[in-house]
C-alpha cells in the first residue's frame, strides 16, 4: 500500500469524514489519492487562517476529530493565530503539513523549514512522520492524543517520500481514552461539605460543562442549592442554559467589578470555568481574601492554576456532577434545604429582575437610528428559531450576549475563546458542516471579518448555508473604547491611528458577492431581522451588513 493512500485509510478508521486544507506541491500525493476517494469529503479553503478556524468550529460543534491539511511551512505559518484559538479552545484537530521529501530537504528547498518546532508551543503533541512504517502508529498516537482529556490539537509533519514509499503496512486501530473520569472520592466529599454548610454559594460555569454536555447536572446541583450561576469570564460556550431562572450572564472582564462581584458569595465553584482570563493587568486581586473556592476540571494544569482553591477535583463534570450533588444532598438538614429554597427563590427573582432591566433597554433602542448593538442582539435573540445555533465573534458590540441569545443546549453557541480575531466567520461554516440539520448564525464584527473573509467563497462553492451578520461600525471599536479610557493623547485630540475603517468604507455586500454569497444591507434592527428570517427560510448562505452606531465614548 502507498503512503497516501494509507494515510487517507487511517483516517477513516479514526472515524473523520471532512479533510479541510489547501494544498501546495508537498501535499499533491494526498491531492492525487483523494482523486480516487469516494468517502473522504476534502473542503477547500483560500487562506490557511481559513481552513484552520473551519476545522476548529467543526472540531468544537461535533466533539469529534477535525483534520487539517497544510502547505509547508507558509501554511503553517499563516494558520498559527486560529490554531492558537483552537489550542485555549481544546479543540480535537489533527493538524498536518506536507513536507518535502527527506533527503532533499538538506539542500533547504523553497518553503521548507523544520515543521515540528513550529507548531510545538500550540499543541498537545508535535512529530514528524520519518518512514511509512511508522505512519499507522504516529497517526492513531495523534488522534488518540487529541482526543483524549483535556482535549487539544496535535501537530503531524508528513515528508513526500513517506506518502509517496509503498509497502506492506499493518494500519493498526484507534485507541480512545474513555472521558469520563469521575472525581476522586473524597474530595467529592470535601467539597459537598463546604457547599452544603454554604450560605451564599455561587457556581461558575465554564466551557467543561459544554464540552461534556453537563448542563442538565450542573442545573441539578444549582437548583438544589439555590446558587446562582455565572458564565466564565470568556464565555465561548454554552455552558448553561441561558433561560434557567439561576443563569446571571456573564461577568466583566475588568477586575474590580469581578472583585465586586464575587463579594455577594462565600463559597464559589468553578466548573470547569477560567480563573481568570483577563485582558489588563490591574492592582486589585479579583479573588475576596474570605472566599471558599472548590475548582473542577477535567484539565490539571486549570486546577488552581493562579489561585490555590479549597478542594481541587480532576474529573469530567457528567460524570463528576451527580456524585457531587448526591454528597450534598445527603449533607443538607432541613435548614439548610429551606435556606436554599429562599436562595433559589431570591436569585431568581433578582435574575428575573436584571434580565427585565436589560431587555427593556434593549427595547428603548430598538428603533433608534443608527443601529444600537444591544438592540441589534435582542431583536435577533427574539427571532431565532429554538434549534438555531450563534457563533459569535461580535467584539465591543457582545455585551448581554448570553442573556439575550436562546442557547440552552450545549452546542447552542460558539464563541471566540483565545481572542485571536478572524475566528468566527469561518468557524461557523465549520459548525454548519458539524450540524446540517440546526440553523447557524455568524454574529461578526466588521474588522474581526477581513481576517478571514476568504472563508465566504467556501461557503458558496461548498453549499454551506450559514447566516453571516456583519456588526459594521466601520472600525475597530473596542480599541477606540481601551484607547479612550486611558486618558491620553488620542482621547485629548480625539484622534485614533489605526482604529478606523474607513476611506474607504469596506463594502461587505460586494465582498460577498465576489465570492458567491448573496448579501444586502440594513439600516434598521427590523430590516436586519427581516432579512435574516428570509436568509433562513431560503436556506441559503447569505451575508447581512448592518450599519451599526460608530458611537464609543461613555454616554
Ligand atoms: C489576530 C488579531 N489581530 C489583532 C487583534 C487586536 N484586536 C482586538 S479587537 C480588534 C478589533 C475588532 O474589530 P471589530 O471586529 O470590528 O469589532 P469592534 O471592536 O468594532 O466591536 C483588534 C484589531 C486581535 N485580537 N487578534
Ligand atoms: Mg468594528
Amino acid at each position: 500500500m502507498s503512503g497516501k493512500r494509507a494515510f487517507l485509510d487511517l483516517l477513516k478508521q479514526e472515524g473523520v469524514e471532512i479533510l479541510f486544507g489547501n494544498p501546495g506541491t508537498t501535499e499533491l500525493p494526498l491531492m492525487d489519492a483523494l482523486a480516487v476517494d469516494n468517502e473522504l469529503r476534502y473542503v477547500l479553503g483560500l487562506q490557511e487562517a481559513a481552513v484552520m478556524a473551519m476545522a476548529d468550529g467543526y472540531a468544537q460543534a461535533s466533539g469529534k476529530l477535525a483534520v487539517v491539511n497544510l502547505h509547508v511551512a507558509p501554511g503553517l505559518g499563516n494558520a498559527m493565530g486560529m490554531l492558537y484559538d483552537a489550542q485555549k479552545a481544546a479543540s480535537p484537530i489533527l493538524v498536518t503539513a506536507g513536507q518535502h521529501d527527506q533527503q532533499f530537504n538538506v539542500t533547504e528547498p523553497i518553503l521548507w523549514a523544520d515543521l515540528p518546532p513550529i507548531a510545538r508551543p500550540l499543541v498537545k503533541w508535535s512529530s514528524e512522520v520519518r518512514r511509512l512504517a511508522d505512519l499507522p502508529r504516529l497517526v492513531h498516537r495523534a488522534a488518540k492524543t487529541a482526543l483524549a482529556p483535556p482535549t487539544g490539537p496535535v501537530f503531524l509533519s508528513l515528508p513526500g517520500d513517506v506518502l509517496q514509499a509503498e509497502a506492506d503496512i499493518d494500519l493498526l486501530a484507534p485507541t480512545r481514552v474513555a472521558p469520563r473520569l469521575r472525581g476522586d472520592r473524597e474530595a467529592v466529599e470535601e467539597a459537598a461539605a463546604l457547599l452544603a454548610a454554604a450560605r451564599r454559594p455561587m457556581l461558575f460555569a465554564g466551557d467543561a460543562v459544554a464540552q461534556s454536555r453537563a448542563l442538565p447536572e450542573l442545573a441539578a446541583l444549582a437548583e438544589m442549592l439555590g446558587a446562582p450561576v455565572y458564565a466564565e469570564l470568556v464565555p465561548n460556550t454554552a455552558s448553561f442554559p441561558a433561560s434557567h431562572p439561576l443563569f446571571r450572564g456573564t461577568m466583566g472582564r475588568v477586575t474590580p467589578a469581578i472583585r465586586e462581584a464575587l463579594a455577594e458569595y462565600d463559597v464559589v465553584f468553578s466548573v470547569g470555568a477560567d480563573l481568570f482570563t483577563l485582558s489588563l493587568p490591574s492592582p486589585v486581586e479579583p479573588l475576596p481574601p474570605d472566599l471558599t473556592l472548590i475548582h473542577l476540571d477535567i484539565d490539571p494544569w486549570e486546577l488552581g492554576k493562579n489561585y490555590p482553591p479549597a478542594v481541587a477535583i480532576l474529573g469530567d463534570p457528567k460524570a463528576t456532577l451527580p456524585d457531587l450533588t448526591e454528597a450534598v444532598r445527603a449533607r443538607m438538614g432541613a435548614g439548610e434545604r429551606a435556606a436554599a429554597r429562599e436562595r433559589l427563590a431570591a436569585a431568581s427573582a433578582a435574575i428575573a429582575a436584571e434580565r427585565e432591566a436589560l431587555r427593556a433597554k434593549a427595547s428603548a433602542a430598538a428603533d433608534a437610528s443608527p443601529v444600537q448593538p444591544l438592540a441589534l442582539l435582542a431583536a435577533i435573540g427574539d427571532m431565532l428559531p429554538k434549534d438555531a445555533v450563534v457563533v459569535e465573534e461580535t467584539i465591543s458590540s457582545g455585551i448581554g450576549i448570553r442573556q439575550l441569545i436562546r442557547s440552552d443546549d450545549a452546542q447552542s453557541f460558539f464563541g471566540l475563546r483565545g481572542g485571536g480575531i478572524g475566528w468566527g466567520l469561518p468557524a461557523a461554516i465549520g459548525v454548519k458542516l458539524a450540524l446540517p440539520n440546526r440553523p447557524v448564525v455568524a454574529l461578526i464584527g466588521d474588522g474581526s471579518a477581513m481576517y478571514t473573509c476568504q472563508a465566504l467563497w467556501t461557503a458558496a462553492h461548498d453549499r454551506i448555508p450559514v447566516v453571516f451578520v456583519i456588526f459594521n461600525n466601520a472600525s475597530y471599536r473596542i480599541l477606540k473604547q481601551r484607547l479612550h479610557a486611558q486618558r491620553g493623547h488620542a482621547a485629548q485630540v480625539d484622534t485614533y491611528v489605526g482604529m478606523e475603517l474607513v476611506d474607504p468604507a469596506i463594502d461587505y455586500v460586494g465582498l460577498a458577492n465576489s465570492l458567491g454569497i448573496a448579501a444586502q444591507r440594513a439600516k434598521t434592527v427590523h430590516e436586519a431581522t427581516d432579512l435574516i428570517g428570509k436568509a433562513l427560510g431560503d436556506g441559503s448562505a447569505m451575508l447581512i451588513d448592518v450599519a451599526l452606531d460608530r458611537g464609543f465614548k461613555p454616554m
